[in-house]
């Protein structure tokens, strides 16, 4: 790693001391806690960071997107060029598919992430669409592969991923901006692929290449990892391969991320949250106190956008004294609803169970 690249990652996140050498190829993947994620865009200095190396960043001064493969026209585009393109802006939810892989039982490997693997931001650049519309896709090029400029060390796999074309084309955007600011170096600078609704696996960083392709790129981070089993199975009973499908959407999950430890039997108090899922919106979040037997509905802050969280809040009388638990669930517009227990499957994606606290009530 030459020593611009090093700074680049200490300046990004103050982590590592400026006069150590790192030895090995072990990334920083790091998590936000659960009660600082309580804005409707998450500072950039609080985002996740998840990383499957240390990053090879792009030279900034000589970055050029290339676009190749099944196309009538390869590109080779500076950040300058996309500037003059039209503008497209979208504010969504970024989570690992990881999230919440720590609290899986039975438990799995794998970075043990536990609620904060996730964050919601305004991102600005140009549509997937509009790019590959310059260079004139061919016929049949269905799957759109994507390429980073970070390698790994040794015999690592390489992290190379594709989407379908069709999602790419709908609502995809190459950003290079994060917040309304030029995206950080640990979150992909100078250019990012978005997938609103979609796991972060396919939100490519340091991107240097797009190529259309007739059939999905192949390896390990395709055809092993990513992957979500076409029918639920029971806990700890690994799926077989074609039991198994692309992982893609992310499943509607809600968490509480503001509660009281402790309270009185007199009080009213504010419950805070927020809720997303890979529909475009949350139709609802419920509160139980009662381990689901009854549910009462929360109010829904008013700012979303498709594929956006939904800030919400609620206003709890606790019902009697001693210890009392709060569920959260949410429903999303295409009406599936957060279940009791999550899908378990043997990477620990997509965790979504209901989320819990303990508040203690005094009388
Ligand atoms: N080039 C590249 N892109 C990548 C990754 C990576 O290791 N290399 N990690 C992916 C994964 S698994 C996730 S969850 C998101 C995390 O994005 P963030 O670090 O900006 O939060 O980036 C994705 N894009
Ligand atoms: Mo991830």
């Amino acid at each position: 790693m030459d020593r611009r690249t090093f700074l680049g990652i200490t300046a990004a996140t103050a982590v590592m001391p400026k006069r150590l050498l790192q030895m090995n190829g072990y990334p920083l993947n790091l998590e936000t806690p659960l009660e600082l994620l309580t804005d409707y865009l998450t500072p950039n200095d609080l985002f996740f960071v998840r990383s499957h190396w240390i990053p090879r960043m792009p030279d900034l001064k000589t970055w050029r997107l290339t676009v190749d493969g099944e196309v009538k026209k390869p590109l080779k585009l500076s950040l300058a060029d996309l500037k003059k393109m039209p503008l497209a802006e979208t504010t969504c939810v970024l989570q690992c598919a990881g999230n919440g892989r720590g609290l899986q039982n039975p438990p799995m490997p794998g970075v043990q992430w536990r609620y904060g693997a996730v964050g919601n931001a305004l991102w600005r650049g140009v549509r997937v669409k509009d790019v590959l519309d310059r260079a004139g896709v061919n016929a049949g090029a269905a799957h759109l592969h994507t390429f980073g400029s970070d390698d790994p060390p040794g015999k690592v796999p390489p992290f190379q991923r594709s989407i379908e074309m069709e999602k790419s084309l709908d609502d995809c955007i190459l950003a290079w901006e994060m917040n309304g600011v030029p995206l950080p170096p640990q979150h992909g600078a100078p250019l990012r692929l978005i997938v609103p609704g979609w796991a972060g696996d396919h939100w490519m960083k340091w991107l240097v290449r797009l190529s259309p392709q007739k059939a999905p790129q192949s390896g390990f981070y395709m055809d092993t990892a990513y992957r979500w089993p076409l029918n639920p199975g029971a806990p700890g009973v690994a799926f077989k391969p074609e039991e198994m499908k692309p992982l893609t959407e992310l499943a509607v999950k809600s968490n509480i991320t503001t509660a009281p430890k402790a309270v009185t039997m007199r009080g009213i108090y504010d419950i805070r949250g927020f809720a997303f899922s890979g529909a475009p919106d949350i139709a609802k979040v419920e509160i139980s106190d009662d381990n689901g037997a009854t549910w009462k509905a929360a109010q829904l802050d008013a700012r979303h956008s498709p594929h956006a969280w939904r800030l919400w809040h609620y206003r709890w009388t606790p019902a009697k004294p001693g210890r009392a638990t709060l569920l959260a669930r949410a429903t999303d517009s295409r009406g599936a609803t957060q279940p009791r227990e999550t899908v378990w499957n043997q990477s620990g994606y997509l965790f979504n169970g209901w989320h819990s606290v303990d508040i203690e009530v005094k009388a």
